[in-house]
């Protein structure tokens, strides 16, 4: 593993930690609300992002904005939420209704995350489809003399397809602005990555595609920050592409329709429970005196309330009308 020490390499102030805090733990009390909202009945699905969230708010925090896109993993949730979709956004989403911005009430929650005016690319579930989008559009805005930067994550499912290839290969020909962001949980639905990788240390590919790789523990929130701000840099000065592996494990199931225990182990289960990338910065920012306990589960508290409101709210919005049904979906006056 790259040697990543967040001590030595504080990349931010206070306040960005404290702002970083609070997307991971937004993202963290909209999670648990979908699983609530789904053993309710009143919603459809939860892909969760459970011990994602700190690699990707650490990740896409990094970004400075103005100019930069997110192509995000379908699990993307913490990320996205870093680009500024809000609790009310997101459970519009959820409960698919008619002013839900990222697909207007025509897809799963998370089964897109396209925002527009945020910068969050549409992308479909085609697991790794999106990275010869990411890699596309960092070469158009090259040719367009653009200053931005591309994040682009995925799942370790996706190392092994031939998108992967031909994206980090294009990316690293054309010394592209991306960061490919991999959120290794192990876990393919119920593959493991031993089924997926002859060589489990998948930040090694970069090397074979000439770009820089890192591998860091994407619970650690201050040193995923640290390794993706010097990768924003290395792409804005026209230094090409880093494949950022955050290794990080799944808690739950791949989604609410599957059931982790017929193929991990009762013990890996456990395991998995305990791990709380959430709570380990809060630990990190107590340690510096930065949030305390209390200030913190304030924090929680708030969030989570938030989080139930805006699901109480959404769900009284109106639905897409079936007249609608096509709109958005073909370009209108065809
Ligand atoms: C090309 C393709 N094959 C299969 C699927 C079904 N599928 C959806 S998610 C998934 C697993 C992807 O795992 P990974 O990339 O590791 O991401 P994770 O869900 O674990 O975060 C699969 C196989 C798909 N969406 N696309």
């Amino acid at each position: 593993m790259a040697d990543l020490k967040a001590d030595a390499q504080l990349a931010g102030t206070r306040e960005e930690y404290l702002r970083i805090h609070r997307y991971v733990a937004l993202t963290k009390a909209l999670d648990d609300r979908m699983h609530i909202l789904v053993k309710q009945g009143r919603a459809p699905f939860v892909g969760s992002a459970r011990g994602h969230e700190g690699v990707q708010v650490g990740a896409t925090a990094a970004f400075d904005g103005s100019e930069d896109w997110l192509v995000p993993h379908y699990r993307g949730l913490g990320s996205v939420v870093t680009m500024g979709l809000t609790a009310r956004e997101w459970m519009l989403a959820v409960f698919a209704k008619a002013s839900d911005p990222l697909t207007a009430g025509r897809n799963i929650p998370g089964g897109c995350f396209g925002y527009r005016q945020k910068r969050v690319v549409t992308v479909s579930q085609v697991v790794a489809s999106w990275l010869p989008k990411a890699a596309g559009m960092a070469y158009s805005a090259k040719l367009l003399k653009r200053d931005s930067v591309f994040l682009c994550s995925f799942g370790d499912g996706a190392t092994s397809t031939g998108d992967f290839h031909e994206a980090l290969n294009f990316a690293g020909v054309h010394k592209l602005a991306v960061v490919f962001v991999c959120e290794n949980n192990g876990w393919a639905i119920s593959v493991p990555l031993s089924k997926q990788a002859g060589n489990p240390d998948l930040y090694r590919k970069a090397a074979g595609y000439g770009i820089a790789g890192v591998q860091v523990d994407g619970s650690d929130v201050p040193a995923v920050h640290a390794a993706a701000r010097e990768a924003v840099a290395r792409a804005r000065s026209g230094e090409g592409p880093t494949l950022i592996e955050g290794l990080i494990k799944r808690i739950n199931s791949h989604t609410s329709e599957d059931n982790q225990a017929r193929y991990r182990t009762a013990e890996e289960i456990a395991e998995a429970l305990a791990y709380d990338p959430v709570v380990k910065f809060e630990n990190w920012l107590a340690e510096r005196g930065w949030l305390s306990t209390s200030e913190a589960e304030r924090i929680r508290l708030e969030l989570e309330r938030e989080a139930g409101e805006a699901a109480d709210w959404a769900e009284q919005q109106p639905d897409p009308r079936a007249e609608d049904t096509l709109r958005n979906v073909y370009s209108e006056g065809c």
